[in-house]
């Protein structure tokens, strides 16, 4: 029974691929009466069902069935509600992608887009770095210039108006000092220089020599071991009890104790021996030092604006110092207008600078170079030569931003220009580029990067990894000028010689990111810019693997798919993820550190199956 009703089947298998093999009009018109799914899957796009009522057609997940009950068409998820993505929404057949703004990274939900924090990468700013929704800002400690928008350089105050000193001015790292010539000495204003000894001077230098024997006095005092000799007896004087615990520790000079501590008393305050604590710098007084006894007094303490300095830390706290325009024999009330001719733009100085070049002011008073009546006026990029009256374009390191200045300013740290006449720091670049590298991994980058790099330049790097490792490299982007006919390239090659086997060559700018291993042991790397068309240039990662693992790193980087989608490229240019991947790569016991959590919180799920494939297929021939 049982095989007859088989061979019956067979039968009609038989028959109905036949009508298949040769499909015909009649054909067509025969089976439609008998519609199965065994026949051409029952005129379905897809899932096929034998129901009472005929065949049911359906459609996977994604698709819908459209009004004829048998094809199925892609659903636009992004119609409705952005498809559930935060930013942007890809429609594409059977599903569809998110992905976010610049400066943003989708979470592993693979909907949500949170802002990426690029102050936790390295070497992200010199300085200080302050996180912003999809971007980022550097900015610099007092003293330095951001330039290159991460980098900071040391300000030349120097070359701004000769750091305002009146006589010679020394640039340092993170500052600068003014120095006086021979017979003269440096003004409180740091700036200004007096006269080393004229009368006033001897008088001074007379009342802080006996402060300091007042201060030695006090100081025995203190110490309780003062001899007096009276009539020829030696008398030892004790200034009260002794009070001083055997166990405390005696204080130096300007100390009071706390616990078993002594602690200088903080400037602005000065300790007091009656009272065995540090007092706040009475009105019409400063201190501008740690641990003293006494507060200096303001130069002008008659002056109606020094009432109110109780505490004061430095002598300009004082108050009633000459505004800018002004001048005074101490830079303190009451002051001159800086004559005709002259100018001033700071607070409590003894001068003004002279206009030079015989020119004059309009009026008196003038607190700034542009008030003198120039000959012409001169654009940014240029200052005003006070000897031949014309407009000298800023030489190369130097800038000027403003109009009508007679001064360029040199550019911040060891950064310098392409040309001369420069009106912006942002035209300060640094050159420096180029080196050895061999660790386990390590990053190449276009001088003055992420900033422009500098016109003509070229940089040589050489790669030579440790012994039985190769080198991975990825470059998440790189922007070179298109329009310049490869004027700027990089090259990635065995050796300098032009015809070694080579690895990477570029001209242009590739948003999308690429990875590749080196195809010679060593790497020998240039980039080279020609005169004009700058750009951002690159910063280039790789990492040395062992050679075991060849096999496995030319299947993961030349699979299409690891570029294919957005979010895949994103991971490439994740600073972040690229160090542990590189981290892994390197060291692959370090894979242990990181928990199967903590990699699905890092990578999206289709990029770790796709890792997962390859690595298990790697590793089935040892098992
Ligand atoms: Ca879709
Ligand atoms: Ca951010
Ligand atoms: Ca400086």
């Amino acid at each position: 029974m049982e095989v007859i009703q088989l061979e019956k089947i067979k039968y009609h298998m038989l028959l109905l691929n036949s009508l298949l093999v040769f499909p015909s009009a009649n054909a067509r018109f025969y089976f439609l009466s008998l519609e199965t799914c065994a026949v051409n899957n029952g005129g379905c796009d897809r899932t096929c069902k034998d129901t009472s009522t005929g065949v049911h057609c359906s459609c996977p997940l994604g698709f819908t069935l459209q009004f004829d009950g048998k094809t199925c068409k892609d659903i636009d998820e992004c119609q409705a509600s952005n498809g559930g993505c935060d930013h942007f929404c890809r429609n594409t057949i059977g599903s569809f992608d998110c992905s976010c703004k610049k400066g943003y990274k989708l979470l592993t939900d693979e909907k949500s887009c949170q802002d990426i924090d690029e102050c936790t990468f390295e070497r992200t700013c010199d300085h200080i770095c302050i996180n912003h929704p999809g971007t980022f800002e550097c900015t610099c400690n007092k003293g330095y210039t951001l330039y290159g928008f991460t980098h900071c350089g040391d300000v030349n105050e120097c070359s701004i108006n000769n750091g305002g000193c009146q006589h010679t001015c020394v640039n340092t790292l993170g500052d600068y000092e003014c120095h006086c010539d021979a017979g003269h000495k440096l003004h409180w204003n740091k700036k200004d220089c007096v006269e080393t000894c004229n009368l006033s001077c001897a008088r001074k230098r007379t009342e802080k020599r006996l402060r300091k024997a007042i201060r030695t006095l006090r100081k025995v005092i203190n110490k309780e071991q003062f001899h007096i000799r009276l009539s020829g007896v030696n008398h030892d004087v004790a200034r009260k009890s002794v009070r001083v615990l055997e166990t405390q520790e005696i204080c130096g000079l300007g100390q009071r104790h706390v616990g078993n501590k002594c602690v200088s008393c903080s400037v602005g305050t000065y300790y007091d021996g009656e009272q065995e604590s540090c007092i706040l710098c009475p009105n019409g007084t400063y201190q501008d030092n740690e641990g003293q006894i006494t507060c200096e007094p303001c130069p002008n303490p008659q002056n109606p604006g020094n009432q109110k300095t109780a505490g004061a830390h430095s002598i300009s706290e004082c108050g009633g110092q000459c505004s800018p325009g002004e001048y005074s024999v101490d830079g303190f009330k009451p002051c001159l207008a800086c004559p005709l001719g002259t100018y001033q733009p700071e607070p409590g100085r003894t001068s003004c600078f002279t206009c030079g070049g015989g020119l004059m002011t309009k009026l008196t008073g003038a607190t700034v170079f542009q008030n003198c009546e120039t000959k012409v006026q001169c654009s940014p990029g240029h200052f005003y030569n006070t000897t031949t009256h014309r407009c000298i374009r800023c030489s190369v390191g130097t800038y000027q931003p403003e109009f009508g200045q007679n001064y360029c300013i040199s550019c911040p740290g060891n950064t310098t220009t392409d040309y001369d006449g420069s009106t912006n720091v942002t035209h300060c670049k640094d050159r420096h580029c180029g080196g050895e590298l061999g660790e386990f991994t390590g990053y190449i980058e276009s001088p003055n990067y992420p900033g422009n790099y500098p016109a003509n330049t070229e940089c040589t790097w050489s790669i030579n990894p440790p012994p039985k490792r190769r080198i991975l490299i990825v470059v998440p982007e790189i922007f070179l000028p298109i329009e310049d006919e490869c004027g700027d390239y990089l090259v990635m090659r065995k050796s300098s010689s032009s015809n070694s086997v080579t690895t990477y060559e570029t001209c242009q700018t590739y948003e999308r990111p690429i990875a590749f291993t080196s195809r010679s042991k060593k790497l020998w790397v240039q980039f080279k810019s020609n005169e004009g068309n700058s750009a951002k240039g690159f910063q280039v990662p790789y990492v040395t693997y062992d050679e075991d693992y060849q096999e496995l790193i030319e299947d993961i980087v030349r699979d299409g798919r690891l570029y294919a989608s957005e979010n895949h490229q994103e991971i490439l240019k994740d600073k972040k993820l690229i160090k542990a991947l590189f981290d892994v790569l390197a060291h692959p016991q370090n894979y242990f550190k990181y928990t199967a959590q903590e990699s699905r919180e890092m990578f999206p799920r289709s990029f770790i199956r796709l890792l997962r494939s390859k690595v298990s297929r790697f590793l089935r021939p040892y098992k």
